[in-house]
């Protein structure tokens, strides 16, 4: 059974109405919240933090999708796995052991993810492909959200997919980076199962996100065309 999610970015929400924001993707019963966290090295840009992962925590029920733009991965995760039923997405490039930090996101209890920046090549990547509850493929370069869409990347993403499939892995396959209207239909058509949704679709400015929510379900339904 292929069953879609949205995963809104929350850097992309309104810090000054966050909990408008929450309540919202409470009530429209959202699958996860993504949450970019930035250290100003693997990025050159600063994001979010443990407190506000733990603040989110306590006040919505929803798994968080946590994306690790940060270095010394391992040295962060027993702070970052705590949370029930979260996923931990990290950038193997920065580690050199991406198997064992891999082992060590589950023994949390957390379910593990990859994030494949747009120049990655897959060889590096698929001997980890059979131990990962999530691949997470980013269609801009990580660092910053309302970016456009890097050419070619929906080609890579197929790439992966097929390469997925065809070994029968079991994994979530999630989209990060400009899951626009536009871009929705494409990436779920090139496989994708998980969008994480952004400045492009359900925070667009001046939007109204229940509104948007909606309207992003039935453009995965195939209901509304973009
Ligand atoms: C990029 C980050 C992404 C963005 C997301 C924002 O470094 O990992 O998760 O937050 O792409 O959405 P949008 O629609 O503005 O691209
Ligand atoms: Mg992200």
């Amino acid at each position: 059974m292929n069953i879609l999610k949205i995963s809104p970015s929350i850097i992309c929400a309104d810090f000054l109405n966050l909990k408008k924001d929450l309540d919202i993707l409470i009530a429209q019963k959202i699958d996860y919240i993504h949450i970019d966290i930035m250290d100003g090295h693997y990025v050159c840009n600063f994001a979010m933090g443990l407190d506000f992962c733990k603040a989110l925590n306590s006040y919505a029920d929803i798994p968080l999708d946590i994306h690790l733009m940060i270095e010394n991965v391992d040295e962060f995760i027993p702070d970052f796995a705590q949370f029930k039923n979260c996923i931990i997405s990290f950038h193997p490039e920065v580690c050199y052991h991406p198997m064992r930090t891999i082992q060590l996101i589950k023994s949390y209890s957390a379910r593990a993810g990859i994030a494949i920046n747009p120049v990655l090549q897959i060889e590096s990547i698929k001997y980890l492909l059979p131990d990962i509850d999530i691949i997470s493929i980013m269609t801009v370069h990580p660092g910053f959200a309302s970016q456009k869409i890097i050419p070619g990347s929906l080609e890579k993403l197929r790439e992966i997919v097929n390469y997925i499939h065809s070994r029968g892995y079991s994994m979530e396959i999630e989209v990060d980076g400009n899951v626009s209207w536009q871009n929705l239909l494409k990436m779920r058509d090139a496989g994708a199962q998980v969008f994480v949704a952004g400045t492009s679709s359900i925070f667009e400015k001046g939007g109204d996100l229940r509104k948007n929510i909606m309207r992003f379900r039935s453009i995965l339904k195939g209901v509304e065309k973009d």
